[in-house]
């Protein structure tokens, strides 16, 4: 019989003083003074891992547990090997380099849950058995992705062997990540800096597990943000720091004033500064890293000199001449434009040749300003991977970290967002493919007696969207193929015609009588698995230029998971505690519904139920058999009666195993630590055997 209780990590060489690590110790060997204080510190501090709660089942108890960890500032939670984090929003002492040397090479759960035991954890499987990985971080807007996948790759650089040649490619990996987020994240009503881009990071790794070289694949960046921001909102941040933080010459150069109020284009979610953020300070951060990365005085030249053409460009203002054709009478911008910009004729074609009225005019100054942003995105990508390459031949392994920007619901929900959450939709897919089902179907498979454990599968949804001639994509492709003749309407009655029975479609019909809130003819609405999102079809404005980049969307999707598919996985689940970023706050509503919604219950159920740790008979033997004289050196017979054999030997007990057809099943970690311990002891002991037997020799 076990019982769980806690004694300050303190005692154990840890710094991480506000924490407990939780140790399993047999009744017999515990004062009853010792197994009160535990039971104390356990009532307010929770478990650090779900699989170990009392009444595991209960979604009540499962959120008492969040929230008294969280409530002592323990924002990590396990449900076995997959890692639950909850926003601190505030900075905990948590990430210091004592903290990520203590997480080094240790065992993963013999200290306080933490994404660095699960970076740890994912480095040394790839070094010991040379197979790639990838982290997948999920979770909504402001739940603390980004933050963790930038931790993960700090904790790399600095616990990973290096050397001074080495040192640049580190610096590079790490300060690509400032130069994207101005680029690419935004401040948002949900996250101060929202990622406005999904980002996928292969970090190589050389056979010494030193990090030797990374790649980047970017996804569909908002670029609809340049031109226009919601109220509350900010363009991308890069404007700002560029007028808040550039000399005076630079500016004097570009044509540009350092107020941001001057310009069109950074005014309209009126919010140009930001309590929680500094741009002066972010600008001299971003030059230094543009430094590093390898970009010339040229490259950043040119680079300035688009970001400033966006702003002269947004300035632009058009007037209608006698013909209804539009106009433009001050050409200032027009001239900052052709001197800082390269090449400017795209913006004198439109000016010249093509009458427009006044109201298309507008329509394409905004549409140059868009792709111009979205191609200069793809080529800073393209410019940072160059510096990221690792030329030499030899073979790597690599850890993957995928950062993908949040589920969101907006008040108008427009093609982007459609696309971000069918992205959240995939990315759910895939760990539900990859955990829930791959998990209860190997028990199946290998003869395992279960239970099958139900679970909302989201493959309904991403169908509903993605399949081929009946799916929302093909449905606004065809609609796209007919131009002049399809309509928002069109679009709308399609989608009613041929999905209008599926049950993640809310049909108007059902809307209606069910009295919700009405749909309106320029809307469409679907159940997400996160929620119900209502999409803004407004054909000519958002969907009509969208039907390629929808299915190239869909297709850059389709081949990230590939990727993933062909790696090992961990998961980090991050959730947000509050809608006003406030530190301390635990929101049982908000909170409650994304433990529902990541399916973070039945991914507990699943494991209070399952395995921690399963192996291939052959390979089981292969490591432990020296540890049993009928196995030792060799094991003729069959690798599972090898393995039979070796368990009872080892003293195993029925509960803590299964034998399946080709693996066998160990229920608890702490079973296989005592295993490799004594592996590890042996191996030891017969090194130092060795010593001292050379000595006597010589
Ligand atoms: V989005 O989908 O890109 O909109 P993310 O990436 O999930 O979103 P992000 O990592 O940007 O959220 O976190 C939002 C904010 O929460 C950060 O700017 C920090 O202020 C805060 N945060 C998140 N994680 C931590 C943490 N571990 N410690 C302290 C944190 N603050
Ligand atoms: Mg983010």
């Amino acid at each position: 019989v076990y019982v769980f209780y806690l004694i300050p990590a303190s005692c154990l060489l840890s710094p991480y003083h506000t924490s407990f690590v939780l140790q399993k110790e047999e009744v017999e060997d515990n004062t009853d003074a010792n197994m009160e204080g535990a039971l104390i510190a356990r009532d307010r501090v929770g478990v650090q891992d779900f699989v170990l709660l009392d009444s595991h089942t209960s979604e009540t108890s499962f959120l008492n547990n969040l929230r008294k960890r969280y409530q002592e500032n323990l924002i990590y939670t396990y449900i076995g090997t997959l890692l639950v984090s909850v926003n601190p929003y505030k900075e905990l002492d948590i990430y210091t380099v004592t903290q990520m040397q203590l997480y080094r090479g240790v065992n993963f759960f013999e200290l306080p849950p933490h994404l660095y035991a699960i970076a740890d954890n994912a480095y040394r499987v790839m070094c010991s058995e040379y197979n790639n990985h990838f982290i997948l971080i999920s979770g909504e807007s402001g739940a603390g992705k980004t933050e963790a996948s930038k931790k993960i790759l700090q904790y790399y650089a600095v616990t990973c062997p290096t050397t001074e040649q080495l040192q640049i490619v580190r610096d590079r990996l790490l300060l690509s990540n400032p130069v994207l987020e101005a680029f690419g994240n935004a401040k948002t009503l949900r996250n101060d800096n929202s990622s406005r881009f999904g980002k996928y990071m292969d970090i190589q790794f050389d056979f010494k597990g030193a990090p030797v070289g990374g790649h980047i694949l970017s996804y569909l960046i908002e670029k609809s943000r340049v031109v226009h921001q919601n109220h509350g909102e900010r363009n991308f941040h890069i404007f700002y720091q560029l007028l808040e933080g550039g000399d005076k010459d630079l500016l004097c150069w570009l044509g540009l004033e350092r107020n941001p109020q001057k310009y069109a284009y950074l005014i309209q979610g009126r919010c140009a500064k930001v309590f929680s953020i500094n741009d002066k300070n972010d600008w001299k951060i971003v030059r230094k890293a543009f430094s590093i990365i390898d970009f010339t005085e040229k490259d950043l030249e040119h680079l300035f000199g688009i970001v400033a053409s966006v702003l002269h460009l947004g300035n632009i203002q058009f007037e209608e001449d006698s013909n209804g054709h539009a106009i433009i009478r001050n050409g200032t911008q027009i001239k900052w434009i052709s001197k800082v910009s390269f090449p400017s004729q795209v913006v004198l074609v439109l000016q010249v040749l093509s009458p427009l009225n006044v109201d298309l005019a507008f329509y394409a100054r905004d549409a140059v300003a868009k792709a111009i942003y979205g191609r200069t995105f793809t080529w800073l990508v393209n410019k940072i991977n160059g510096s990221l390459a690792n030329k030499d031949s030899t073979r790597k392994t690599v850890i993957g970290l995928l950062d993908i920007y949040g589920f969101e619901v907006l008040d108008t929900n427009s093609f982007e967002q459609f696309c971000i959450n069918y992205c959240n939709e995939k990315l759910q897919q895939l760990l539900i493919e990859m955990t829930l089902k791959a998990e209860q179907e190997e028990y199946e498979l290998e003869g395992i007696e279960w239970e099958p454990i139900p679970y909302f599968n989201n493959k309904i949804i991403c169908d509903l969207v993605e399949q081929k001639h009946k799916g929302i994509i093909s449905i606004l492709d065809e609609e796209c193929l007919r131009p002049g003749e399809a309509t928002d309407l069109s679009f709308l009655e399609k989608l009613e015609e041929k999905v209008g029975d599926h049950a993640h479609f809310v049909t108007r019909k059902l809307a209606d009588q069910k009295t919700r809130k009405s749909i309106d003819w320029v809307d469409f609405r679907l159940l997400h698995y996160a929620g119900e999102v209502t999409y803004f079809a407004k054909l000519n404005k958002l969907f009509s230029m969208s039907s390629q980049v929808a299915t190239q969307f869909k297709n850059s999707l389709m081949s990230l998971i590939e990727i993933l598919m062909s790696k090992e996985p961990s998961y980090v689940r991050c959730i947000k505690p509050n809608e006003n970023k406030e530190p301390g706050k635990f929101d049982d509503f908000l909170i409650r519904h994304q433990v529902k919604y990541l399916g973070l219950m039945e991914h507990l159920r699943v494991r209070r139920a399952g395995f921690a740790y399963r192996r291939k008979y052959e390979l089981f033997l292969q490591r432990y058999k020296s540890l049993c004289p009928a196995t030792w050196p060799h094991w003729h017979g069959p690798a599972a009666e090898g393995v039979e054999r070796l368990i009872k030997h080892l003293g195993y007990k029925p509960e803590e195993y299964k034998l399946g057809r080709t693996k066998i099943f160990i229920r608890f970690p702490k079973t296989l630590f005592a295993t490799e311990d004594a592996f590890e002891i042996r191996k030891h002991l017969l090194g130092m055997l060795e010593a001292c037997w050379r000595g006597a020799l010589a």
